[in-house]
């Protein structure tokens, strides 16, 4: 080993659950155990994308799941092992993932107090591809004495005690927000299977002139948006136009703009009038996430996401997500319409 400096204190997942529950002191620990499940399932997951097109777990698995969509070995594989990680650590309620039409009920555990919804594989379509994927999570603490049913978890995502999301990139890179903190980013070492804090208290920029939308939808979008997006496109005299950039995964545009700014936009339109992205396992967490890194997420009725109340498990809905300034461009291009 050369001179330079070795960092013997590194901050791994595990050492930052641990110290965040040393902040509360009447913490159980239930949360720090339902991380730890959760962490598991995002290595095994990690595993599995890496090693897909080695032992051919790309193409159909043959069945299509609750949106129809045809549905991937991957995504069959890591909705199994989200439901066992969740499962197991017996300190949830029920979860709702999106590849279950029906809500699951851990009802070993009766007395659990969170309640899960996840996309396991978000952006799966996009697996033979070799284009990023990821899990999108939120974890919802059940209000006291709930009954245990589905209506349970037809909470606004104000209603979030954690979110977040992990990509499945050139690393595994995890993203995690709690209620009312910061946003902290953590890469998978392999050598070590430990998540390591790389990206402490990740702040969006203000603004960044980056936009990422499907303008293959553009013939359905409302003229708010229409007028929206020429803004960017063809600005005022002197403006230089955004960049485009569209992956067409949530996670990846996500993740990519939360580190360099910009608006990431699925609005409802003609063709989907109530959106694409679905509240409780996409829209909120991601809202989440944004909101505590200094941005802003809204719907297409200019309402806040995080106060969104989904009236069905898979219910969807429009999103602009993104930079402060940038989702206020949006609001006050309405605003015009709305008078
Ligand atoms: P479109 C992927 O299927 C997904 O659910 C999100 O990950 C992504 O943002 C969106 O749909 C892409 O949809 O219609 O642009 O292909």
């Amino acid at each position: 080993v050369g001179t330079e400096k070795i960092n013997t204190d590194i901050v791994t997942l595990t050492r930052f659950l641990t110290e965040e529950q040393t902040k509360h002191k009447e913490a159980t620990g239930d949360f720090t155990l339902l991380c730890h499940a959760l962490q598991f399932s995002f290595k095994s997951i990690a595993y599995y994308i890496r090693r897909a097109t080695l032992i051919n777990l790309t193409g159909l698995a043959g069945s299509a799941n609750v949106t129809g969509d045809d549905q991937k070995k991957l995504d069959v594989i890591g909705n199994d092992i989200f439901v066992a990680a969740m499962k197991s650590c017996a300190k949830v309620r029920m979860l709702v993932s999106e590849e279950e039409e029906e809500i699951i009920m851990f009802d070993d555990y009766p007395d659990a107090k969170y309640a899960v919804a996840c996309d396991p594989i978000d952006g799966s379509s996009n697996l033979d591809a070799g284009v990023s994927v990821g899990t999108i999570f939120g974890i919802f603490r059940l209000a006291e004495g709930s009954k245990g049913t589905k209506e349970d978890l037809l909470l606004p995502g104000t209603s979030l005690v954690a979110s977040g999301f992990t990509m499945y990139g050139a690393s595994a890179q995890l993203v995690i927000t709690m209620k009312g903190g910061n946003v902290n980013g953590f890469t998978l070492d392999n050598a070590l299977g430990e998540f390591i804090l790389t990206h402490p208290d990740m702040q969006m920029p203000k603004k960044r002139a980056i936009y990422s939308v499907n303008e293959g939808n553009s013939l359905y979008w409302e003229d708010p948006v229409k007028d929206y997006i020429n803004t960017l496109k063809y600005p005022s005299e002197g403006e230089k136009p955004y960049s485009a950039r569209y992956i067409g995964s949530m996670v990846a545009d996500a993740y990519r703009t939360l580190l360099y700014g910009g608006i990431f936009a699925y609005p409802a339109d003609k063709k989907s009038p109530k959106g694409k992205l679905r509240i409780l396992y996409e829209c909120a967490p991601m809202a989440m996430v944004f909101e505590n890194a200094g941005g802003q997420a809204i719907d297409s009725h200019m309402k806040r996401m995080l106060e969104v109340v989904p009236e069905h498990i898979h219910d969807r809905s429009g999103i602009f997500l993104g930079s402060y300034d940038e989702v206020q461009k949006v609001i006050d291009v309405h605003k015009k319409y709305m008078q």
